[in-house]
C-alpha cells in the first residue's frame, strides 16, 4: 500500500496523538515540505565510536563552505575587509570566527601582558591601565552590532551585489564585555574644558578617531571580550573600543591611547575618509549614526527554492539611532508590505532577526524588507536616498535591497 506522510507519521512512536497531531497535519497540508518516510525507519545502524573531545572546539567539517569573503583587499590582505556570510547565519549573534573584518594595516600580534592603555590630555590624573587593572573594574556585557560605514558600497554602486554577504556583509553582532569608558574617565577625572576623546589603535596605521565626550560618557565600552572569550585578534585583541550604533570606524581596535581634547583631532579617518560628498559639493562628516537598515537573507540572491510552497522569509535589521520597532517585508517589489515577527529580546543596538512565513505560488516575486525604528525613521528606497545624497556619497548607504525570485526558483539581485 502506498503510504501518505500522514500514515508514516502515525507509525512513529514519537508522534503526538492529540492536539499536536492535528496541528502537524494542517502544517503538512499547507505545504510540500519534507519527504515521505520510506516505510519503517530503522534505528539499527552500527554503533561506531566517535571522535575524542578537543580542548578548543571547532565547527563540523561539513560547514566549511560558510566563510568570510574578501573584498577590496590588497595582495597580502593587510588592508581591506572581509564580509560576514549573512545568508548562512541564524539568530542574531555573529560567531566571532565569522565577524566581518576591516583592517587598515594588518592584524597586530599584541602580548596582553605587555599591553597598556594610556589616558592623558585634559585630565586631572593621567593614568596607565594594564589588562588586570581593567578586569578589576566593574564590567558590562552588551549585545551590539558593528557596521562599517562603507557597508553596501556594492549596493550603492550596483556592482556585484549578488548575495546578502556581498550586499551588506560589513555588519556583525557580538556580545561585548569590558569596562564602560565613563568608568575610566571618572578614574582619571575629566577637566571641564575637555569636549572630545581621541582614541588611537596600536596597529601600524595608528588609526585614530575623536569621540564626542557626551557619547564617551554615555554607552561606549572598552571591550576585552567578545562572545564570552577574549576579543579575537582581528577584532582588536586585547582591547578595543565599542561605540554603539555609530559607524564601525570609530570603534578603534587594539586600543592603546585615549587623549582628552577640547576639539576633535581631525585625524585622517575623520577628515579625509568616512565623509560623504553631497551633490552641492559639500561633504557630510562626523556622520556617526548608522541609520535603520535591513535585508532579507533567505530566500535571497545566490539561492534557489526547489519547489513552490511554504518558506520562511527571514533576515536581519538594525538601527544605530533607536530600537527597531518593525520590519516589513514585500514580495511584490514594494507595492504592498507585510508585518514580520521580531525575535525577542529586541535590544537597542543589537541585530534584530525578523521572520515571516510565506507560501510561494511559483510565480515571479520581488522580495525585500524595510526597517522602521522608534524615532519614526523608515529605511529608504534607493531612489529616495540618491535624490538626497547623489552618486558620490559612498558611505552610509542604507537603501532597500531587492531580490528577484524567478519561476525557476532561482534568486538574483533585482
Ligand atoms: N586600530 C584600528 N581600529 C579600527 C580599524 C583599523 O584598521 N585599525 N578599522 C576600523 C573600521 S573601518 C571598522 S568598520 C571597524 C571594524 O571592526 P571589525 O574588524 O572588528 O569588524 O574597526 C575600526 N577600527
Ligand atoms: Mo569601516
Amino acid at each position: 500500500m502506498k503510504k501518505t506522510p500522514e500514515d508514516s507519521k502515525s507509525e512513529s512512536p514519537n508522534a503526538p496523538r492529540t492536539a499536536g497531531r492535528h496541528s502537524r497535519r494542517s502544517f503538512l497540508a499547507a505545504t510540500t515540505v519534507g519527504a515521505m518516510l520510506p516505510g519503517i525507519v530503522s534505528a539499527q545502524a552500527p554503533h561506531e565510536l566517535g571522535a575524542p573531545m578537543r580542548p578548543y572546539g571547532a565547527r563540523s567539517p561539513f560547514e566549511k563552505a560558510v566563510v568570510r569573503e574578501k573584498t577590496m583587499a590588497d595582495e597580502l590582505s593587510t588592508t581591506g575587509s572581509s564580509l560576514a556570510p549573512l545568508q548562512d547565519l541564524y539568530g542574531t549573534i555573529t560567531p566571532s570566527s565569522l565577524h566581518y573584518v576591516r583592517i587598515h594595516s594588518g592584524v597586530p600580534a599584541i602580548n596582553p601582558a605587555k599591553h597598556e592603555l594610556m589616558i592623558h590630555g585634559l585630565v586631572e590624573r593621567p593614568l596607565m591601565f594594564n589588562l588586570s587593572d581593567l578586569m578589576r573594574l566593574p564590567a558590562v556585557s552588551r549585545i551590539q552590532f558593528l557596521e562599517c560605514s562603507g557597508n553596501s558600497q556594492h549596493e550603492y554602486l550596483q556592482q556585484d551585489s549578488t548575495t546578502p554577504q556581498r550586499a551588506a556583509g560589513l555588519v556583525s553582532c557580538s556580545e561585548w564585555s569590558g569596562v564602560l569608558l565613563s568608568t575610566l574617565l571618572n578614574e582619571v577625572g575629566v577637566k571641564p574644558e575637555a569636549q572630545w576623546v581621541l582614541a588611537e589603535g596600536a596597529d601600524a596605521s595608528r588609526l585614530a578617531r575623536s569621540v564626542p565626550l557626551e557619547k564617551a560618557m554615555d554607552d561606549v565600552i572598552v571591550a576585552y571580550a567578545q562572545n564570552g572569550e577574549a576579543v579575537r585578534p582581528e577584532q582588536g585583541f586585547p582591547l578595543r573600543l565599542v561605540v554603539p550604533g555609530w559607524e564601525g570606524n570609530i570603534s578603534v581596535k587594539w586600543l592603546h591611547r585615549l587623549e582628552l581634547l577640547d576639539q576633535p583631532a581631525m585625524t585622517r579617518d575623520e577628515a579625509a575618509y568616512y565623509t560623504d560628498l553631497l551633490p552641492d559639493g559639500k561633504a557630510r562628516h562626523f556622520a556617526f549614526v548608522m541609520e535603520a537598515k535591513s535585508l532579507v537573507t533567505r530566500p535571497a540572491g545566490g539561492q534557489r527554492l526547489p519547489t513552490p510552497g511554504l518558506y520562511e522569509i527571514t533576515g536581519l535589521a538594525w538601527s544605530g539611532r533607536a530600537r527597531v520597532t518593525a520590519v516589513e517585508v514585500s514580495v511584490d517589489g514594494g507595492h504592498t508590505w507585510n508585518k514580520t515577527a521580531l525575535q525577542q529580546p529586541n535590544q537597542l543596538h543589537s541585530l534584530v532577526r525578523f521572520r515571516m512565513p510565506w507560501n510561494w505560488d511559483g510565480r515571479e516575486a520581488v522580495i525585500g524588507s524595510r526597517c522602521i525604528d522608534e524615532s519614526g525613521y523608515i529605511q529608504p528606497e534607493r531612489a529616495q536616498l540618491l535624490a538626497v545624497r547623489g552618486r558620490a556619497a559612498a558611505h552610509h548607504y542604507n537603501g532597500i535591497v531587492w531580490w528577484r525570485l524567478r519561476p525557476s526558483g532561482e534568486l538574483v539581485h533585482a
